[in-house]
């Protein structure tokens, strides 16, 4: 039988201590901090060191009682982080402790980082996020590969990530709904009629729905799966991934889709004078992914193809692509669909903020259809500006 029961800031306190994290005696600060859909996140401060524990509910936060959600996926989360750790230990926050029972991870505490998502919003450059985000999705990815760990042993891996709850969240949320008149679509009145157009428009939908099947059914590594810059904390200096609760085994291409898709929506918040060191990181988590998933592959691969002549430069240029594709929806999603991205949300002036939106359904939907014609990340940069 399991033991869950939700935390308290009291009980948070009681289970550090008694875990021996703390002394027993030591006066600790906690407070709840979590400001996502899911989870519970408990900021826990003594006088010489802080963790934080993470928790699961048994639902969705965003929505209530009523969207009920697998607690595995706290240890789906747990186990992703110390894989990552293991692969990209630089841009990992490190684990202490993790009670799947319980379903809680207790880890370092980053809050000398910020969400990245927010400083971008206030303006931050962040000037090393990208090449570190390029270096932590190359990393994890390909080490997770058959390229690297051959089919075998992959599969076995891949076999204990299959959570199939939270992908079905974003099967709904990212590649459906925004698609159909869904019950879980949340958008602006003022957007009805460029929504309509999106319902009507059966290539688009095609696209949508072929790069749903990559999503199905591709297992090339195990993604994070979330990866836009809310999950990201960063400085000028530092970058750590956080939350890999929706990780599974999908297509190479995603993680940095949700990267780049979630940098476009955040320049489409900025003024124009604001707006290159955005695009000059889409450039750069680009070239970094290349240049270390071809570092890797050339200094391990057991494939007997690796030295195939082209076999490298098709697999980039296809990871492109689909990357291309899946940027496309999540720019979609974030705007028409359950859930949105402070960045244009946060855009005060409502004429403004509509374009804004506006610009992100266009761009958008013209990655998802013309994805086979980019090859280059300074391309998507020159069709975002002409889609302005
Ligand atoms: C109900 S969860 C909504 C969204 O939050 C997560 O961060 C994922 O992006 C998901 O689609
Ligand atoms: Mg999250």
């Amino acid at each position: 039988m399991s033991s869950y029961e939700s935390l308290t800031t009291e009980s948070a306190v009681s289970l550090v201590k008694k875990l021996g994290l703390f002394a027993q005696s030591e006066s600790l600060s906690c407070q709840e901090i979590g400001d996502g859909n899911l989870n519970y996140v408990f900021h826990i401060i003594g006088k010489e060191k802080s963790v934080i524990v993470k928790q699961a509910l048994p639902y969705a936060k965003v929505v209530g009682e009523s969207w009920p959600l697998t607690l595995e996926r706290a240890d789906i989360e747990n186990r992703a982080l110390r894989l990552q750790g293991k692969y990209a230990p630089d841009y990992t926050p490190k684990v202490y402790y993790s009670d799947k029972d319980l379903a809680i991870t207790i880890m370092e505490d980053l809050s000398h980082l910020e969400i990245a998502r927010t400083g971008l919003i206030n303006g931050e450059d962040y000037p090393l996020i990208a090449e570190h985000t390029g270096e932590f999705i190359a990393r994890t990815l390909y080490s997770t590969s058959d390229f690297a760990m051959g089919p075998q042993e992959k599969k076995k891996l891949q076999n204990t990530f299959c959570n199939p709850e939270l992908c079905d969240i974003t099967e709904g949320l990212v590649f459906t709904d925004p698609f159909f008149d869904a019950d879980t679509n949340d958008f602006e009145e003022g957007l009805r009629s460029d929504v309509e157009k999106i319902w009507q428009d059966t290539a688009l939908k095609l696209h949508a729905a072929q790069l749903k099947r990559l999503f199905l059914t591709s297992g090339d590594a195990l993604l994070h799966g979330d990866l836009h810059t809310g999950s990201i904390f960063a400085s000028a200096r530092e970058t750590k991934v956080i939350d890999p609760e929706f990780a599974f085994y999908g297509p190479f291409g995603f993680d940095i889709a949700h990267f780049t898709a979630n940098l476009f929506m955040n320049a489409l918040s900025r003024p124009e004078s604001r707006r290159e060191p955005v695009y000059a990181h889409i450039a750069t988590v680009w070239d970094v992914f290349n240049r270390e998933f071809t570092r890797l592959w050339k200094e391990d691969n057991k494939e007997a193809f690796a030295r195939t002549e082209g076999y490298l430069k098709w697999l980039l240029a296809d990871i492109f692509e689909q990357a291309t594709g899946f940027m496309g929806l999540e720019m979609i999603r974030r705007t028409i669909g359950l859930a949105h991205v402070k960045d244009l949300d946060g855009i005060a002036d409502t004429e403004t903020r509509l374009e804004a939106k506006r610009r992100s359904l266009s761009i958008g939907a013209r990655f998802v259809k013309e994805r086979r014609q980019f090859s280059t990340a300074d391309e998507l940069v020159e069709a975002f500006k002409e889609g302005l």
